[in-house]
């Protein structure tokens, strides 16, 4: 019977718990080992992430904000009326407010995040603050194949990608987000991204290593996350983190670093480190505008109008399919 059903089937906290510690677990029995980065931005990770963006050292965020800011009317031209909305990687939502207030006519939003609270938290927020837009919040991994609901009619999908987060991404897990963003806003759909540029490392190196020790916290958050979470016994004070840039790949390499040889447990099951050992928990790639513009035209977007700000640190590109 239908209550047998439900009564039988896990809530999706449950699930998603599950996932997370078959994940974790995988991840651990790597060589070297690793922990997606997705991982990150559980509740306490996104608030620690928040706070990272207001960090004098952590220039992205401030950087695309006046570059949304001082062109948000060319970028409301580009996009165009009665624009559905897709947002990847919503978390608080700070630049889709220019967005939302200068866009002509949008016939919806649909911000897309893995953190649940955050985006529903979001979501309530912008509900009071543009009471006539349709609001349809979404919580799901964007690197997976996303679907807009039937209801929702706009004339075309245009998805904001802000923050740089395509920068966690590798090359080829970029390319493939980029066709299933293509598959998704269709023909004449658009994609309006920021991505990180490449600058002096001294920069770099401050902006993932900054003085109050915020970006190291977050980090750590993700061995918290597993004691909490997937009966991990993680001795986190014998841990450090460490973001270092490769010149080679163009990127920020974020991991945590075993201080001792020591043995944990995680659901049971053994991990061993040796000192020095490092887990991998995430890329930040920096790119040139040609770089990207190359990358883009490689899944059959088409660039239409970059955007940066004086110094060159960042860029917003508006691309059509
Ligand atoms: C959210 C991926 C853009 O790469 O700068 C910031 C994440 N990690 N500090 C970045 C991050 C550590 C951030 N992105």
């Amino acid at each position: 019977t239908a209550s047998f059903g439900a009564s039988r089937r896990k809530n999706a906290t449950q699930v998603e718990s599950h996932e997370f510690t078959a994940d974790v677990i995988e991840g651990l029995s790597q060589t070297p080992k690793r922990l997606h980065c997705k991982h990150l931005y559980d509740r306490r990770g996104s608030q620690l992430f928040d706070q990272i963006c207001e960090l004098s050292e952590y220039y992205p965020t401030r950087t695309e904000l006046a570059i949304m800011n001082r062109n948000v009317d060319a970028i409301a031209d580009q996009i165009g009326s009665n624009a559905t909305l897709v947002e990847l990687g919503s978390g608080s939502s700070q630049k889709t407010r220019i967005l939302l207030d200068h866009l002509r006519e949008p016939a919806a939003y649909l911000p897309v995040d893995i953190s649940r609270g955050h985006l529903l938290e979001t979501a309530t927020r912008l509900r009071v603050e543009h009471p006539g837009l349709d609001i349809h919040p979404l919580v799901a991994d964007f690197t997976q194949p996303i679907q807009i609901p039937p209801s929702v009619r706009g004339e075309k999908v245009c998805v904001y990608f802000p923050g740089s987060t395509i920068g966690n991404l590798e090359s080829q897990d970029a390319l493939k987000l980029f066709r299933n963003i293509h598959d998704l806003v269709g023909p004449k759909g658009g994609l309006l991204i920021g991505f990180d540029l490449q600058k002096d490392t001294d920069v770099l190196h401050a902006a993932y290593n900054d003085s109050q020790g915020i970006t190291a916290a977050f980090n750590l958050n993700l061995l918290h996350r597993i004691n909490r979470e997937a009966c991990g016994e993680f001795n986190v004070s014998q841990f450090e983190h460490l973001a270092v840039y490769d010149q080679t790949h163009g990127r920020i390499e974020i991991s945590i670093v075993s201080t001792c040889d020591q043995t944990t447990h995680v659901a049971g099951h053994k991990f061993h480190f040796i000192k020095g050992e490092r887990i991998h928990t995430e890329y930040s790639h920096k790119y040139t505008i040609e770089g990207f513009r190359d990358m883009a035209a490689a899944t059959d977007f088409t660039a239409r109008e970059v955007w940066t700000d004086e110094r060159e640190w960042f860029a917003v590109m508006y691309l059509e399919s």
